[in-house]
């Protein structure tokens, strides 16, 4: 498919002393991750919208039920891969003298990918915490505890659900980031969830250019410097050649 990307943008790409990339779960959808708002519609479990299962709310009625719904969504991502997208921004670290790579995403596709230092704003499924004691659990290579070898207590995942606040400073840093970057992208998201749709403006405001990546406009299209109508896994590839 041909892309159309700017001489500005491959300029931009060439000169770039810092670069912040943003993702959304748009970046995962060509390795078969549903995303949360695509589609015409909203993901539903047990006919519960997500902003209801995936609650704070939710979690402190019913955590057997939060339990089962990541259970079945580390269950469907198990056989997942990361696609060129993934593969293309893990490269980019290497390309620029400082490089923040920020998602939404709680697949761990980046990570599998080869990208390090992955700011997590909405944490990773991969993990479970303590509800008590706060310690964290990897469930990466194996099955979820049930209960916190630590100290006895309930585990949940650690994730953000709606309503719940972002692990401690990873805002603050994006944010920082942000403020810092000379370029940033914004990859495969709606743009509808905050703070992480507000760190797109904080770069512009500092004078960065941002360029957005997405098959639909999102709120922030009129914000950006340049706008690539597209799948991520097709024009990602093509920024930096
Ligand atoms: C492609 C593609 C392809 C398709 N290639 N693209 C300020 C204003 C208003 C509200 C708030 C505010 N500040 C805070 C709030 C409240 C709330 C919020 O933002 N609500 C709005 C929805 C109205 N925020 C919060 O609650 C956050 N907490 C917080 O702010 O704490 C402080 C606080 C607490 C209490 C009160 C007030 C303040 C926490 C947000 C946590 C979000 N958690 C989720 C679920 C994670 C767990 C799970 O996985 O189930 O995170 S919600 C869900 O949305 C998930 C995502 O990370 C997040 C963002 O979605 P994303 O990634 O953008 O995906 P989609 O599906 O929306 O979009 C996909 C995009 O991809 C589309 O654009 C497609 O076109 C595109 N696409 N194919 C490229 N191939």
């Amino acid at each position: 498919m041909q892309i159309s990307i700017s001489a500005e943008l491959r300029q931009r790409f060439a000169d770039a002393q810092r670069v912040l990339v943003l993702t959304g779960a748009g970046v995962s959808a060509e390795s078969g991750v549903p995303t949360f708002r695509g589609g015409g519609g909203t993901a539903v479990w047990k006919g519960m919208p997500f902003e209801v299962i995936s609650s704070g709310q939710m979690l402190e009625r019913n955590l057997p039920a939060v339990w089962e719904w990541f259970d079945y969504r580390r269950g469907v991502l198990e056989a997942l891969h990361p696609n060129p997208a993934h593969y293309e921004i893990a490269r980019w670290q290497e390309c620029f003298p400082e490089f923040t790579l920020v998602t939404q995403n709680v697949d761990g596709l980046h990570q599998k990918a080869g990208s390090q230092n992955v700011v997590e704003l909405h944490g990773n499924v991969w993990r479970a915490r303590c509800t008590v004691c706060r310690l964290g659990h990897d469930m990466s290579q194996s099955a979820r505890p049930e209960s916190c070898p630590g100290c006895g207590n309930a585990l949940r995942p650690d994730v953000v659900l709606f309503g719940e606040m972002l692990p401690p400073g990873a805002y603050e840093f994006a944010a920082s980031r942000a403020a810092q970057c000379d370029l940033c992208f914004v990859i495969g998201t709606s743009a509808l969830v905050y703070p992480a749709a507000a760190l797109p403006g904080v770069a512009r405001s500092a004078g960065a250019y941002v360029c957005e990546v997405n098959p639909e406009r999102t709120p922030l299209s009129d914000l950006c410097d340049e706008v690539i109508t597209g799948k991520a896994g097709e024009v990602v590839p093509q920024i930096g050649l």
